[in-house]
């Protein structure tokens, strides 16, 4: 299997709780080598982009809040299978329902503020890497 790419933003909620390190331990710990990383803040423009096929659920505006609030850090994780590795390790959106061990099993206070995002499929992949480290 050859190296693929994923996108992952440490969200708001974890940084504030001082877990980039715990994070970055974790997907270390999975295989996972860190090809690209940024701290920063979102701007509401930008979180309503990224979020845009959201747009129409009841949650959105909480959403864009909620990930406009403080600093994230988004980054490009290589693996072989790194798509769905990713989400494996992450868990499911609401942390009650993620598998033990999981980064949202662990570190997740709610289905909104659950710690980590990470791309759901090889095209969004792409898009969200060239979203945050395109030209
Ligand atoms: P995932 O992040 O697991 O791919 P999505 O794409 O369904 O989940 O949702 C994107 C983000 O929207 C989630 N990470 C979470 O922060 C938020 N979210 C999803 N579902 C809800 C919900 N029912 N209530 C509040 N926030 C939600």
């Amino acid at each position: 299997m050859t190296a693929e790419q994923t996108l992952a933003i440490i969200k708001p909620d974890a940084v504030a709780k001082n877990l980039i390190g715990a994070i970055l331990a974790h997907l270390e710990a999975d295989g996972f080598v860190v090809r690209e990383m940024r701290m920063l803040r979102l701007t509401t423009e930008r979180a309503r982009d990224f979020y845009a096929v959201h747009a129409e659920r009841p949650f959105f505006d909480s959403l864009v809040g909620f990930m406009t609030g403080g600093a994230c850090v988004p980054m490009v994780l290589e693996r072989d299978d790194a798509v769905a590795g990713l989400r494996q390790s992450i868990g499911a959106t609401d942390p009650d329902e993620a598998e033990e061990g999981t980064i949202r099993r662990l570190y997740a206070e709610s289905v909104e503020r659950n710690a980590i995002h990470a791309s759901d499929s090889p095209n969004n992949a792409t898009r969200e890497i060239e979203f945050f480290f395109g030209a």
